[in-house]
């Protein structure tokens, strides 16, 4: 049998279910679509699709965020073959997400509360790819102007500019629309139960997602977001959801952790540390200034990477040399 040759068509991986890959077809040319699928009205522009086994053999798994190339379109039943994957311009590690183009990281200034080392922690995993690290502060409907006052200072003292916003009064939520579309992909996380899912739902014009209460003497939310998710929030700008998880890991690699904490970075930036290698600790002679609040917050990190480096390699003991 003699099979037409099928035209291929660029997109990217919006959702991931059981084996299959959600796509969302790049259309630049409406008018090209409809001639090619025939179809005037309804077209579809996401397509449900599996992937071609040599993709399996690859190793590289396919996250939300990769740009695909589909091929093998069925058009009444939206169905497609990825047939190949393009190179990744950023990753982000945890939650999974390809061609990321600005973090934001999501902290509620109360239920559940303001824990600085979890934030420190959402943050370190932020600062790790390398791109635009935005933050908000959720629930400001919760707090006096005061108290948003003092957090606002106590966070910019940590090298972030946060946007203090409420899904109840509606406040701060241009500013937080206007951040989002100015990025190709934005990555909104967080702690489960600070509001992420609610300011979508406000947000994007079609959305209806799983909301969940905040439960029990912890305070948290139920993880009712379970995977990640790509949607649309305007042409060209795509935002993704994330699920809940409480407690991101440090990065692995030690000697990055001084550049992760933009207060420390700055600091090393306009007045550098003498030392190579140094980790600005208690090294003799290291001249970089601790007065700054989350200083134990790193050293603390530093120890518990350490820790964690060792016992990776066997639990030598050898330490650092
Ligand atoms: N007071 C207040 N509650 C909020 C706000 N935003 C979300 N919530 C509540 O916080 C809970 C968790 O919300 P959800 O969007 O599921 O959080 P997620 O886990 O970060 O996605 C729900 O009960 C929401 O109604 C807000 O701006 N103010
Ligand atoms: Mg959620
Ligand atoms: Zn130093």
């Amino acid at each position: 049998m003699v099979v037409a040759e099928t035209p291929r068509l660029a997109g990217m991986v919006v959702a991931l279910q059981a084996n299959f890959l959600e796509v969302e077809l790049e259309i630049s040319n409406p008018a090209s679509l409809v001639a090619l699928t025939g179809l005037t009205d309804a077209r579809p522009s996401r397509l449900l699709c599996t992937r071609r086994t040599r993709l399996n053999h690859r190793g590289a798994a396919i996250h939300v965020g990769d740009r695909v190339w589909v091929e093998a379109i069925d058009w009444q039943q939206c169905r497609a073959v990825v047939s190949d994957v393009e190179p990744r311009q950023s990753w982000l590690n945890r939650p999974p997400v390809a061609n990321v183009t600005a973090v934001v990281v999501a902290l509620a200034v109360k239920q559940p509360c303001f824990d600085a080392d979890q934030a420190s922690r959402f943050l370190l995993s932020a600062e790790q790819t390398g791109l635009a690290v935005h933050l908000i502060l959720t629930k400001r409907d919760l707090i006096t102007s005061d108290q948003l006052e003092e957090q606002l200072v106590r966070l910019r003292g940590w090298g972030y500019r946060p946007i203090a916003v409420s899904v109840q009064t509606g406040e701060g939520l241009d500013s937080l629309q206007d951040q989002l579309s100015s990025n190709r992909l934005a990555v909104l996380c967080g702690p489960s139960g600070v509001g992420k899912t609610s300011l979508l739902n406000k947000l994007l014009p079609e959305a209806s997602l799983r909301v969940g209460a905040v439960s029990g003497r912890l305070q948290r939310g139920r993880h009712t977001t379970r995977h990640v998710a790509l949607y649309r929030l305007c042409a060209g700008s795509l935002v993704a959801d994330t699920p809940g998880f409480n407690r991101p890991e440090l990065p692995g690699d030690l000697r990055k952790l001084p550049l992760l904490f933009p207060e420390l970075r700055c600091q090393l930036e306009s007045n550098p540390c003498r030392f190579r290698d140094c980790f600005h600790r208690d090294e003799p002679g290291c001249g970089v200034d601790k007065s700054w609040e989350r200083y134990p917050i790193y050293k603390r990190f530093l120890q518990e990477m350490e820790s964690l480096s060792r016992s990776f390699r066997g639990g030598s003991g050898l330490g650092r040399q």
